[in-house]
């Protein structure tokens, strides 16, 4: 098998075990009844990450410079065909993701181009399926195959009005204006998005493959650059050695890709085969490639050591021939064992500590209760030994004693009872900020101001103020975490010192990530319309279109980040309660027992048997847990993680 296809292999499988230890852990619990909601919703919660996993590769670059022939080359040789149609001039109309959904049978699903003249971006319209065209994939036939992937390249005449009216003209751009022909009519994409389902062994195993049109559908599809490319995982963007980097070239990189400093992106130098001169030495062509590289990777300010030379068409036809020279000419394996190197390790890394972390805590959390229980047993047992063959006032003044704990323990479930109101009161002020109707309020006072804003410069200032009222929103919310924490650390040292308890700290929390993602979108904007001093009526409409793909970028934001600050507001207190509630049972036994004692309604002897058992079925649990969790932790360092650092070494 392929190294990228087994290494893929590899990572599914390791997802699917770790996925079955979580299970396993989760069903123990929940039979010897040590399940709580709390930790039931949070083992749920990492179970359905490890089943949402996905990997996202992006290929991002002008028309032409070799996209779809790459994906081609690297991930379909199989087919023994080109299955992406790949050809001369612009070809991939639309953006095209492929993936293995396996709910839903092998289709192809597009997105109608019409759609753009309704508000509301692509991932807007994901959620209204009856908006797709569904055509059917039949996998037994290649040819079937590529005959139904020729649809992402199909496009349609359309008057030059209508295209306005998508938003995918603009008069005052010159190339446009030659575009159109002597009826007025301008060529334009069928589809907005299609989405290429088909249980291809790579897609099986999660990976996502992101196909891009060229620039201008590009600039006009807002969601690639706001969405799109920014979760891929890896990025790769493509440039042709025939035409070294151009102007158009670095446009792409710098309104979609981007941020060149980040460690997913990479540059593939394609087409190196026109460097194949029979003329030269192969010492001659070498350096040829070599310069080539040092000065795409100058220009783009990236490390030469990121700029892959390759020759896509090559290394296709040699995969589909079994020609081993001509592969390793291509020198397309060198690029395959970069992307796995760039795409694994650091997704599993991040899988790793958000399930592994979230499964260990759970454990740690029924440990420590588990560990309370074994303790308190083993005092009673002490305590109920040492009134053997006493008489009957040391028996009362247990009792009394027993009683009396009872009590005063009731004490510290009012405690916690009030720091569970202080943290609803807290965690209100911490929603308020984050929630649905805060940021449809903002987003209406801006839509407002951008209508009465005729002059550039003043819609600019409402597109920024936007923006910084978004990260003033997530920073309070931000600036309430921490109060948050403070407390609960408060109260847990309260605990601790009154009852010896020990109580792993909260889960740090920050929305910064989110804060990053504004920022991210702000950038974008920037970079597409910042310079802007004109508005012409195109203009208006674009940017528009863009804003409407920002907001609905906003909203995703907002609710992710609603729902991860919830659970983290969730997960607070229940460790504590959770301890409080067993000490709370025991006590309440102890004094029972020692009550019965005392009237002589039980014997002394039976009930430090009974407590026996409890004690050896506590020490029992124990020793399941510690297996169940090291299962997980133990798959937790099977993840291939070592060269992230290496990576971030040389990012850094
Ligand atoms: N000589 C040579 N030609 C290549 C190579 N890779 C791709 N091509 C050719 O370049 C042309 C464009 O390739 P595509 O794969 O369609 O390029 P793309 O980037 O997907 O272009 P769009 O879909 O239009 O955005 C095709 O004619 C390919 O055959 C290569 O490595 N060497
Ligand atoms: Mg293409």
């Amino acid at each position: 098998m392929a190294p990228l296809a087994s290494r893929f292999e590899e990572y599914g499988n390791w997802r699917d075990s770790l996925a079955k230890a979580i299970v396993d852990l989760r069903q123990w619990m929940s039979e010897t009844q040590l399940l709580e909601g709390d930790a039931a919703r949070r083992l749920e919660f990492a179970l359905d990450r490890l089943a949402e996993d996905k990997l996202v590769i992006a290929f991002v670059a002008e028309f032409s410079r070799g996209k779809s022939e790459l994906i081609n080359a690297i991930f379909f040789a199989d087919y023994g065909k080109r299955i992406l149609p790949s050809s001369a001039g612009r070809t991939t109309m639309c953006p095209t993701e492929l993936l293995y959904d396996e709910t839903l049978p092998p289709c192809i699903r597009a997105l109608p181009i019409e759609t753009r003249s309704r508000r509301g971006s692509t991932s807007d319209f994901k959620r209204m399926t009856s908006e797709w065209k569904v055509f059917p994939l039949d996998t037994a036939s290649t040819d079937g195959m590529l005959d139904a992937f020729k649809m992402v390249a199909e496009t349609v005449r359309v008057p030059v009005d209508e295209a306005r009216g998508y938003g995918l003209f603009d008069g005052d751009d010159p190339d446009q204006a030659v575009a159109v022909d002597k009826h007025g009519t301008i060529e334009i994409s069928k589809w907005r998005h299609a989405v290429i389902n088909f249980p291809h062994p790579l897609l099986k195993h999660g990976l996502v493959i992101l196909d891009t049109p060229g620039l201008n559908a590009i600039g006009t599809e807002p969601e690639l650059t706001l969405s799109l490319v920014p979760n891929a995982h890896a990025v790769l963007f493509v440039l042709a050695a025939d035409t070294g980097v151009t102007k158009s070239d670095l446009d792409v990189w710098r309104h979609v890709v981007g941020d060149a400093g980040h460690r997913n992106h990479i540059a593939v130098l394609n087409k190196i085969d026109g460097l194949w001169d029979a003329l030269k030495t192969p010492g001659e062509i070498e350096r040829e490639v070599r310069r080539q590289v040092h000065a795409v990777a100058a220009t783009l300010d990236l490390e030469p050591v990121r700029v892959f030379p390759v020759s896509a068409q090559k290394g296709l036809v040699a995969k589909v021939q079994g020609d081993e020279r001509l592969l390793e000419a291509s020198r397309l394996p060198l690029l395959e064992e970069a992307l796995i190197e760039l795409l694994v390790p650091a997704k599993q890394k991040i899988v790793r500590d958000q399930t592994v972390m979230a499964a260990e805590r759970v454990a740690a959390e029924t440990r420590q209760a588990l560990a309370a229980r074994e303790r308190g047993v083993i005092e009673q047992l002490y305590e109920l030994r040492s009134l053997q063959g006493k008489n009957q006032s040391s028996i009362e003044r247990m009792t009394r004693r027993a009683y009396g704990e009872q009590r005063e323990f009731e004490e510290v479930v009012r405690k916690i009872v009030a720091a569970r109101l202080v943290l609803s009161r807290l965690s209100e002020e911490l929603f308020a900020p984050l929630r649905v109707s805060a940021l449809r309020e903002h987003v209406l006072a801006t839509r407002r101001r951008m209508k009465n804003s005729q002059l550039s410069p003043q819609l600019a200032a409402a597109v920024k103020a936007y923006f910084a009222g978004l990260r003033e929103m997530l920073r309070s919310a931000n600036a309430k975490t921490l109060e948050i924490e403070q407390m609960v650390i408060g109260v847990q040292r309260r605990f601790a010192e009154e009852l010896g308890w020990s109580l792993s700290p909260p889960m740090t929390f920050s929305l910064d990530t989110y804060i990053a993602d504004v920022e991210r979108a702000e950038a974008a904007y920037r970079s597409q319309f910042g310079a802007l001093a004109v508005l012409t009526t195109d203009k208006w409409a674009l940017m528009q279109r863009f804003f409407d793909t920002v907001v609905s970028k906003s909203r995703e934001i907002f609710s992710a980040a609603e729902r991860d600050t919830e659970a983290w507001v969730k997960s607070l207190l229940p460790p504590i309660e959770m301890q409080v509630r067993e000490q709370r049972a025991q006590l309440k036994k102890r004094a029972e027992s020692v009550g019965k004692i005392r009237d002589a309604q039980g014997s002394l002897d039976d009930r430090i048997t009974e407590l026996e058992e409890v004690l050896e079925d506590a020490q029992g649990k124990l020793a399941v847990l510690r297996q169940l969790s090291e299962r997980i932790r133990d798959i937790g360092a099977r993840a291939r993680v070592d060269d992230v650092a290496n990576e971030e070494a040389l990012a850094a």
